[in-house]
């Protein structure tokens, strides 16, 4: 049925959904419309967007409009770019890594921590090396938590203390040992030059020569930390942007009966 002014007839937008290619949605399915920023090392004016657009069309988008351009200053322009996406994806053969198992809330970890191991946990954590980012841990660790969701400080079968930002591993194995650990949690923000594959890394390092990687939950976060990547370097578990104390509690206790760290 359509009237006069707007085609009501109901698009079923599933029977055009092929998940083998999937593209970008801006208006109609499989438009491909994507929206990029980026800054260039070149001066604001007509060859800098020009220069914008040929990068845009190398990255894959069709039709690239330069929507907005504004020097920075006398060398840098920052350009935002509209258009149409030529790539897809294959949903279908897309597998990922990811710490799986239903997410118990602050009062039911409580409560998993009293029936099953029977005392108070410890964990510790920090934000390591150079890196001097704390929102991350903190949003874990903090009393009052982050989007709704307690930090660990908050839990009451929970002994949390979080070091803070740019502790070397050498203090923080160091303070794990004083405190007789149970859970290390390890955040990392800034990657340039991959610098939090080598912090990490060293981390694990430090703790195999002690003989204490078996006897701890290692657990590491951040923005660009995937579940993969953390069991890669050697960690138990990793953690990104949307988890919380409580995925992170839940994984943690789980894994300390597993692994009978009672
Ligand atoms: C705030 C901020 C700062 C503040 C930090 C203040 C503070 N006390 O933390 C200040 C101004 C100090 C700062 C400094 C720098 N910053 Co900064 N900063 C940011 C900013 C704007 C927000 C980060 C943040 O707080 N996010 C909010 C938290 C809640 O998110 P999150 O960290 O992802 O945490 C979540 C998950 O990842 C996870 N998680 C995080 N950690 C952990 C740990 C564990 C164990 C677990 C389980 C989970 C977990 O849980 C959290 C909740 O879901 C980002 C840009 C952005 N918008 O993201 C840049 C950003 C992170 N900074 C960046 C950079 C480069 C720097 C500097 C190097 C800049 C410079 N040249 O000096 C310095 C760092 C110096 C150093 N030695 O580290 C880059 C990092 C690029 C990269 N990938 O390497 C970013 C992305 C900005 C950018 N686009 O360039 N920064």
């Amino acid at each position: 049925m359509s009237s006069g002014l707007y085609n009501t007839k109901k698009i079923n937008l599933d029977e055009k959904l092929d998940l083998t290619q999937v593209k970008p949605y801006g208006d109609t399915l499989n438009d491909g419309k994507v929206q990029i920023s980026f800054t260039l090392p070149l001066p604001d004016g007509d060859r800098a967007v020009e220069a914008a657009k040929q990068l845009a069309k190398k990255m894959g988008v069709l039709d690239p409009l330069v929507a907005h351009h504004k020097a920075l200053d006398k060398e840098f322009t920052y350009f935002v770019v509209y258009g149409s996406l030529m790539h897809s994806v294959n949903y279908e053969e897309i597998h990922v890594e990811s710490v799986g198992g239903d997410v118990m809330d602050m009062d039911e970890v409580n409560d998993f921590i009293k029936e099953n191991i029977g005392r108070k946990i410890t964990i510790l954590g920090a934000s390591t090396g150079t890196d001097a980012h704390t929102v991350g841990i903190d949003a874990i660790m903090n009393m009052k938590g982050f989007a709704g969701h307690y930090g660990l400080e908050r839990y009451e079968m929970i002994e949390a203390f979080n070091m803070g930002s740019q502790v070397t591993n050498e203090e923080f194995l160091k303070k794990a040992v004083e405190m007789k650990a149970d859970v290390l949690l390890v955040s990392q923000t800034v990657t340039q030059k991959n610098v939090h594959i080598d912090n990490l890394v060293h981390l694990v390092e430090l703790l195999e020569a002690e003989g204490l990687r078996d006897k701890v939950v290692l657990i590491c976060g951040g923005p660009r930390i995937s579940h993969e990547l953390a069991k890669e370097l050697g960690y138990d578990a990793g953690f990104g942007p949307g988890k919380y104390a409580d995925d992170v509690a839940t994984f943690a206790v789980h894994e300390m009966m597993e692994r009978e760290l009672i």
